[in-house]
Formats: C-alpha cells, sequence, structure tokens
C-alpha cells in the first residue's frame, strides 16, 4: 500500500476523561476539519476510547477475561465504544470525510491479550476507493481468556505493520512523551528505560502512555517509526512538517 498514514485519536482527546462517557465533540470537528483538510491520499483512523470504555472494562473486569454466564460486559463495553466510532464517523462525514466505521470484535481474534488475526483485505478495499476507515479499541474475542480488551495502540501496530504503512502519528493531550516537564524528541529501545514517564490518573485499563510506548517500540522493531505529538499539531504531522513531539524509533 503506497503513502498510507495511520493516525491514532487518543481517547483523551476525543471524550472527557473525567466524566462518564462524555464526548468532546469541539475537539472532534476541530479534528474532522483538520483532516479534511490534511495533503494525504489514503488515511485510516484508529481511536482510543476514553470515558467511554475503560470504565465499563475495569467495571466487568474484562482486562482479565470473560467466563460463561458473565458475559454482559463483553455487549455493554462494545456498544459503548461502537456508539463513540459513529460519534467520529459522523463528525467526519459532515465535513466531507468519506468515513466508515469498522469493528475489531467483528474482525480479529486475540490470543492472551494480544491480536493474531485482522481480517485487513475489507480495509485495502475500502482504500483502494478513496475511503477512510474508522477502527477503535474494542472488546476482542480471546482464545485462551474468553475476551479481552485491544487498545487502539496495539490495533495501529497490527496494522501498520499488516498493510505496509508508510506514517503512523498520535495525537494526544499532552505535547507528547513527557519526562518530567521536557518532552523527550527522540525515544529508542536504548533511550526507553532511562525515562521518567509518568501514568494517567484517569481509568486505563490498557496501560497508559506506558503502554502506547511499548506498542511503539514493538513498532519501530518490525521497521516502522511513530510519532506522538499533542491534538493542536496535528496538521503539522499530516503536512509532514515539525510537530514538536516525540518521535519513536527502532535506534
Ligand atoms: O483507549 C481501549 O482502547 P484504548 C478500548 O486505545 C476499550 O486503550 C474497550 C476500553
Amino acid at each position: 500500500m503506497s503513502d498510507l498514514v495511520i493516525l491514532k485519536l487518543g481517547g483523551s482527546v476525543i471524550t472527557d476523561k473525567g466524566a462518564d462517557c462524555r464526548v468532546n465533540r469541539i475537539a472532534l470537528n476541530s479534528i474532522a476539519t483538520t483532516i479534511a483538510n490534511a495533503p494525504i491520499s489514503g488515511l485510516i483512523i484508529v481511536h482510543g476510547a476514553g470515558s467511554c470504555g475503560h470504565p465499563e472494562a475495569k467495571r466487568y473486569r474484562l482486562d482479565k477475561g470473560a467466563v460463561a454466564g458473565q458475559t454482559e460486559g463483553i455487549t455493554v463495553t462494545h456498544r459503548i465504544v461502537s456508539a463513540l466510532n459513529a460519534e467520529v464517523v459522523s463528525a467526519l462525514r459532515e465535513v466531507g470525510v468519506p468515513a466508515l466505521g469498522v469493528h475489531p470484535l467483528h474482525v480479529c481474534i486475540a490470543d492472551k491479550g494480544r491480536l493474531i488475526a485482522f481480517e485487513n483485505r475489507h480495509l485495502q478495499e475500502m482504500l483502494a476507493l478513496g475511503m477512510v476507515p474508522v477502527i477503535h479499541g474494542d472488546v476482542v474475542m480471546d482464545l485462551s481468556h474468553g475476551a479481552c480488551i485491544v487498545s487502539g495502540d496495539q490495533l495501529v501496530r497490527y496494522l501498520a505493520v499488516a498493510l505496509k504503512c508508510t506514517r503512523v502519528g498520535l495525537a494526544t493531550d499532552v505535547p507528547g512523551v513527557l519526562d518530567g516537564e521536557r518532552v523527550v524528541p527522540e525515544i529508542t529501545p536504548r533511550t526507553v528505560d532511562a525515562l521518567h514517564i509518568g501514568n494517567s490518573s484517569h481509568t486505563d485499563v490498557t496501560g497508559g502512555m506506558k503502554g502506547k510506548i511499548d506498542e511503539l517500540l514493538g513498532l519501530a522493531a518490525a521497521g516502522s517509526g511513530a510519532d506522538i505529538f499533542e491534538v493542536s499539531r496535528l496538521g503539522d504531522f499530516l503536512a509532514g512538517k515539525d510537530h514538536g513531539g516525540t518521535k519513536v524509533r527502532g535506534g
């Protein structure tokens, strides 16, 4: 796939993480407009769950799996992240982006919390038609644990490798990876251990910034770098300009 960008929108960017499932429509509309005006040809958007999914996943302990007779959490969690996905798709379509929601629960399988399969031929057909697939962190059936939570970051890592994408960007509510007050300009497997990376104060069943960096270092090891930047710099990232954030590289 030539010239394919994968953009992850953090859950903290598109929802108010301090509230019970509140979509941040102002942020969403601004992101959609930036994407509509960006000079890019192929785009896949992956978004996180924020306050629409993490509290439910935690309440039903889906990070520990699921057992027969206690499956309500699978439905509840999938329903709420799917509703968020529909809002993201609508915001994009309103400004002319040909977005279409794709749900990992329907096309993925995991084992011990890790994705082992993701049917993506339909994504390639959508991209060939000029569409923008919009995927989200989701509950996925798991061969060992019944079910698990697959983060948007894990999906990004899997898809970036499978579709040989050219650029990966993660838009967050902070200016990049912070070590204290300082934005770390570059992270590699050799430099990561020396960093002091803080954790989110909000409910996050998929590991917050630490989980994100682990996924991106895995992606870098597979040959593809990724950039983490503040959502206000999304236009710069999409235009291929400096975004003032963090580059995760294989070193
Ligand atoms: O916000 C989590 O995805 P993330 C998905 O990308 C659920 O970690 C369902 C909590």
